[in-house]
């Protein structure tokens, strides 16, 4: 939600000239294999050199005062794809490669789509409606040095008796509250770093600093009084800056492979147990898995599951309605960029030691490519039960058959300012996906002069975490993008309702039971949901496919627990949240409506959300939809999440439901078990 100091990070990215796309990390050595220079798959994100093109391109046409925001693919149109992909020559069917690029030059936002083939600009516009585009590292790193030079700024840090030369500065989105004429503006504050490293949970309060970034000036300070800063005792992290002892101790495992990893990947296409997918990112989403598709045993043949898969935005709206916390209202991905915010995994820590990892090129305010290595890994998940019986009821003998699971997961991490998203995509041979999240990293800190729960008299909008330190209350709203096509794309929505039955005529002993009511729903509004208010089941199906006994093949969203908004839906940030609203939306495809807080969020006024695209109220039966789920976590702090929080975790499932004869695993066996050889016990 906050930005600070990310510029060390593009310069470690510049330094590595020199990296390997597909590095295997299992062993110190790495495991070389040729860096992609080209691509060989219409959805492979823009190579180094293809970011390059782009800027010169762009720059010959506005050489001053251009800064780019956005460059990535635009993704090609959807029924060429899928034609592309299931021919067998793919020769022949020509794709065009074509780059979309959000660029501000002299303060106007253009949208550019160029042709990288041909290096033609194929249409340049203006965008003039409401909201900014995705702010960049640069005029961030920028925005934050400003107080630092500020003399007001230097003379508050003084009379706070604070080390100027430890105070550090983060950005922070301003928001929309209704003002009629916006200007692009950032909020800056700053935190002590002194004695530790943990600067989120050290606020310098009280001080008031907006930065009109297209001037990059400050253009508003306000120092209204002096607060304790939370001190810097116990706030560290880093085990090298803690005193012993440590514990509890936890105890290593060897692993290895004999046989190797059991995926294969081919530039961005990756293969795996009955799993084919791509593996995609950019600068706004981070990681997009695109035409996954699963190969049926039985069926033998392979059978598509999903076109494109991302997480479109994250809501993060802070409850604190005062002056200094109100406008603390971030979506992640249209305001910082979920993948610029991507960083890279640690080998053996974030990913396991049997992982592989895959660099990804982004790009910065200068249009140049930069590399961040290790922005993914893929790796196979092992110690799962797939099935299992234990058989007691055949009188003399036990029978127990036990199949083991491996998944393949792909994981990455965004981390905006102060917290961590770990992203889990993982692929189970039953069918199931599995898309994971979970939080780490840092609470948003109010300095107060409260030491003491017993000293607190009003409302303070959150927990008392830590001495002077309030862990100030927020949501996580997370809303994926998943454009199913099961085994086709001609797709429904089917709400199965379990509802109550009472029995009044004495026809049986019982006086109730359930019922299983299955509905196809025939248009947006009947498919905004509001999950958990009773009972209900919900898949996509195809309707014009059924298995042998009749049921249509479908994927059925086994969601997380539901969260639901508290915010009032006239509240200018539920506004532009309005997404939230349901927990699940399903609209026909259509390949412009990516963003479910709409394309320009910084400042956005939520005119142009999935909340007003789908008050068209179009048809969603027998259509090729996209369903949009929004997992979300109310965030009551806790002590525990203080000074770091360990791993919050949810997820939530597609499952396959009646999409196979059978159960998909019934003849997978076990993998085997290798045991070391001779192996003597060491200490
Ligand atoms: C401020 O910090 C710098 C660098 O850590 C140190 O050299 C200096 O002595 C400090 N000044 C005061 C007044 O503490
Ligand atoms: C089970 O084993 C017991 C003892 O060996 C034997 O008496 C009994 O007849 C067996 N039952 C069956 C159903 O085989
Ligand atoms: C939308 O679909 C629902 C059932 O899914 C139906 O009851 C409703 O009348 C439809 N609305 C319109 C405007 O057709
Ligand atoms: C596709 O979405 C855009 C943006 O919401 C909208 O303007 C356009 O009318 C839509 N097209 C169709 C065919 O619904
Ligand atoms: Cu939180």
């Amino acid at each position: 939600m906050a930005f600070s100091m990310r510029i060390l990070l593009s310069l470690t990215s510049f330094l590595a000239l020199l990296s390997l796309h597909l590095r295997s990390v299992s062993s110190a050595s790495a495991t070389p294999s040729s860096p992609i220079t080209t691509t060989d798959h219409p959805l492979d994100p823009l190579t180094k050199d293809e970011f390059t093109l782009v800027r010169t391109i762009v720059l010959k046409k506005y050489p001053t005062n251009t800064g780019f925001h956005y460059v990535g693919l635009d993704d090609p149109d959807k029924a060429t794809l899928l034609k592309w992909a299931s021919s067998p020559n793919k020769n022949l069917v020509p794709i065009p490669r074509i780059a979309f690029v959000i660029v501000m030059v002299n303060s106007q936002t253009r949208e550019i789509f160029i042709n990288l083939k041909t290096q033609q600009i194929l249409s340049d516009n203006v965008h003039t409606g409401n909201g900014f585009p995705t702010l960049t590292v640069d005029e961030q790193s920028q925005a934050i040095s400003l107080p630092l030079k500020y003399g007001p700024f230097i003379e508050s840090v003084k009379k706070r008796g604070l080390n100027l030369s430890d105070v550090v500065c983060s950005s922070f989105t301003v928001g929309w509250y209704g003002e009629t004429k916006s200007s692009r503006a950032l909020r800056v504050e700053c935190f002590m770093m002194g004695e530790t490293a943990n600067i989120y949970v050290r606020p310098i309060n009280g001080i008031v600093i907006v930065v009109d970034i297209e001037k990059m000036q400050i253009i508003k300070y306000q120092d209204r009084s002096v607060e304790t800063v939370p001190r810097a005792e116990n706030t560290e992290y880093r085990a090298e800056h803690q005193p012993p002892p440590f514990g509890p101790k936890l105890h290593g495992v060897a692993m290895m492979q004999p046989e190797g990893p059991g995926f294969k990947i081919q530039g961005h296409s990756v293969s795996w147990a009955n799993w084919k997918f791509h593996v995609g990112y950019d600068v706004r989403a981070g990681v997009v898995i695109s035409l996954a598709s699963i190969y049926d045993l039985d069926k033998h043949k392979s059978r598509r599951v999903l076109y494109r898969g991302y997480i479109s935005e994250l809501f993060v709206p802070y409850q604190d309605p005062s002056d200094e916390w109100y406008y603390k209202t971030f979506f992640d991905a249209g305001e910082f960029g979920f993948g610029q915010s991507m960083v890279s995994l640690e080998p053996d820590r974030d990913c396991p030691p049997n992982a592989q990892f895959m660099d990804a090129y982004l790009h910065d305010r200068q249009g140049n490519p930069s590399l961040l290595e290790n922005a993914f890994c893929i790796f196979e998940l092992h110690g799962g039960i797939s099935w299992r019986h234990t058989e007691t009821g055949i009188p003399n003998q036990t029978l127990r058959e036990v199949r083991s699971d491996v998944s393949l997961v792909v994981r990455s991490v965004v981390t905006v300012g102060n917290y961590d998203n770990v992203l889990d995509w993982e692929f189970k041979p039953s069918g199931s996906l599995k898309l994971g999240i979970a939080l780490s990293g840092m609470l948003e800190i109010k300095a107060v002069e409260i030491k003491h729960k017993d000293e607190i008299k009003e409302e303070q909008h959150g927990t008392l975490v830590s001495e002077n330190s309030i862990g100030v209350y927020h949501d996580h709203f997370y809303i994926y993008h998943l454009d199913l096509d099961i085994d086709g794309e001609e797709n429904s929505l089917v709400k199965t309702d379990l509802k109550s039955v009472k029995v009044t005529d004495g026809s049986s002993k019982r006086k109730s039971y359930w019922i299983a009511e299955a509905q196809t729903l025939k248009n947006e509004s009947a498919a905004k949901i509001r999950l958990g208010t009773s009972p209900s089941e919900l898949a996509i199906v195809n309707p014009n496919k059924k298995t042998s006994v009749g049921n249509e093949v479908g994927y059925r969203l086994i969601p997380a627990m539901p969260a639901h908004p508290l915010l009032t839906e006239d509240d200018y940030p539920q506004m532009r949240g309005a997404f939230t609203n349901y927990n699940v939306w399903v609209t026909p495809y259509n390949r412009s409506e990516k963003w479910a807080g709409g394309p320009y969020v910084d400042q956005s006024r939520g005119d142009n959300t999935l909340a007003v695209w789908t008050k068209e109220d179009r048809n969603i039966e027998n259509k090729d939809i996209v369903l949009w789920h929004v997992v979300g976590i109310h965030h009551v702090p806790a002590q525990e999440d203080f000074p770091i929080m360990p791993l919050l975790s949810t997820s939530f499932e597609l499952r396959p439901t009646n999409f196979f004869e059978r159960n998909a695993v019934l003849k997978t066996l076990s993998p085997k078990v290798w045991k070391w050889p001779a192996c003597p016990k060491q200490n």
